[in-house]
C-alpha cells in the first residue's frame, strides 16, 4: 500500500531549530517497507510551510494510509493535518501514533478525522494494521490499535514492547533527506541521531518514557547502527562526556536550586507502567 508518514513541525518553537531525524517514523518506515509497502516520510521540521508542502505532495499522489506522529505539543497541528487529508481524500485511512495518542487514545480517536490510533511502539501494530487495511479487514484484536466501528470506540489490548530491538530492521534513514538535519551545537554540519535503547524503570514525575516504552530497559547491540554513519563525510560526534559535563555543571545544580525531586525507582508517581496508556 502507499503509505505516507508525517512528522509535523511545531510552529513558533525554539525546538523547531533543532533539526533531528524523526526516529520513530524512520523505524516504522523500515518495518513497513520490509513488509512490501511503498513508504514515504514527510518531515515538517524541514519545511518552511508544512501545510502548503503537504498539499503539494497530496496533489501528486494520494497515499492510501497516512500516519501522523504526535507529541502533546504536536497534537493540535496533527489534528489540523489529519483534517486536511480527510478533506482532500476521505477514503485515506488516517492513523495517529506517538506519545500523545498513546497517553490519550480515546480523546484522539474521538476526532472525526482520525480513523485509527496506535498506542505505544508503533512498528508491529502499524504493519499489522496496514495488512488488515489492505485486505479490507477490521483491525479487531491487533494489539495496540484503537479504532471506531458502528459509532463505538474499540480499544484493543496493549502491545508488548519489542523485546529484542535488533529484531527490527534499520530505521529507514534513506527515506529522509539526511544531509539536511543539523543540531544546534554543530549547526553548519550534517547531523544524524540514533536511538540505542528503549524503556526505563524509573518514574521521574515529568517524563512519559515509562508510559510509552514500558519499564523494561532494552538495549540494541547491533553494531551496524553506528557503522552506518561512520563512512559519511566527517560528521561531528556529540559525545557522552558532553552529557556528563552538562549534567554535573548545569543540570544537577539547577535542579537542586529549584528543589525539583526525581520520582523513586519503581514508584508509580507517573501513573500505570503498562507500556501503554490508561484508557
Ligand atoms: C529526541 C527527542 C526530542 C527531539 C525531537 C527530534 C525528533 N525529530 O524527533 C527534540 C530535542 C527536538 C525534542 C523536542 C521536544 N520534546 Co522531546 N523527546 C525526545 C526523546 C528523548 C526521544 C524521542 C525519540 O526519538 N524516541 C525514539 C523513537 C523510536 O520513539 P518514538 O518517537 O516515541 O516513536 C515510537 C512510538 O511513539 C510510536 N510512534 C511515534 N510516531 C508514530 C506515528 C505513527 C503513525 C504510529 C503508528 C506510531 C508512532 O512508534 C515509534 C516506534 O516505536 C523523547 C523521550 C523518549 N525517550 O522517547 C522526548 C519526548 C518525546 N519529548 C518531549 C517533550 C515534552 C518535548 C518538547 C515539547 C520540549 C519542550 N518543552 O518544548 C519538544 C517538542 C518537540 C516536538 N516537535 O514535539 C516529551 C513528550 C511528552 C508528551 N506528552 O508529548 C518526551 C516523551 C520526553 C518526556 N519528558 O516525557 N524532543
Ligand atoms: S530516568 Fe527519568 S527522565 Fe530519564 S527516561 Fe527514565 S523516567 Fe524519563
Amino acid at each position: 500500500m502507499k503509505i505516507l508518514l508525517i512528522h509535523p513541525r511545531l510552529e513558533r518553537s525554539f525546538f523547531s531549530d533543532i533539526k533531528l531525524p524523526p526516529l520513530g517514523l524512520a523505524s516504522i518506515a523500515g518495518v513497513l517497507r520490509e513488509a512490501g509497502h511503498d513508504v514515504r516520510i514527510f518531515d515538517g521540521i524541514l519545511s518552511g510551510n508544512q501545510i502548503r508542502d503537504i498539499k503539494d505532495r497530496l496533489a501528486d499522489d494520494f497515499p492510501e494510509i497516512v500516519g501522523i506522529g504526535a507529541t502533546s505539543a504536536l497534537a493540535e497541528i496533527s489534528l489540523q493535518i489529519a483534517a486536511l487529508i480527510k478533506s482532500r481524500e476521505p477514503k485515506t485511512a488516517v492513523v495517529m501514533g506517538g506519545v500523545h495518542p498513546t497517553l490519550f487514545p480515546r480523546q484522539m480517536i474521538s476526532n472525526p478525522q482520525i480513523d485509527y490510533v496506535v498506542r505505544g511502539e508503533g512498528e508491529l501494530s502499524m504493519a499489522e494494521l496496514a495488512k488488515a487495511l489492505e485486505s479490507e479487514r477490521e483491525p479487531a484484536g491487533i494489539a495496540g490499535v484503537v479504532y471506531k466501528t458502528k459509532g463505538e470506540i474499540v480499544v484493543n489490548g496493549p502491545r508488548k514492547p519489542v523485546d529484542n530491538l535488533d529484531d527490527l530492521p534499520m530505521p529507514a534513514y534513506d527515506l529522509l533527506p539526511i544531509r539536511r538535519y543539523t543540531s544546534l551545537q554543530i549547526a553548519e554540519r550534517p547531523f544524524a541521531s540514533m536511538i540505542t535503547s528503549r524503556g526505563c524503570p524509573y518514574s521521574c514525575v515529568f517524563c512519559s518514557a515509562r508510559l510509552t516504552m514500558g519499564p523494561k530497559y532494552r538495549a540494541s547491540l547491533r553494531r551496524e547502527r553506528s557503522k552506518r554513519f561512520s563512512g559519511s563525510s566527517g560528521p561531528s560526534a556529540s559525545r557522552r562526556s558532553c552529557s556528563r559535563t552538562a549534567s554535573s555543571r548545569w543540570i544537577s545544580p539547577g535542579l537542586k536550586a529549584s528543589a525539583i525531586s526525581w520520582g523513586e525507582k519503581g514508584s508509580r508517581s507517573n501513573g500505570p507502567a503498562t507500556g501503554g496508556s490508561a484508557v
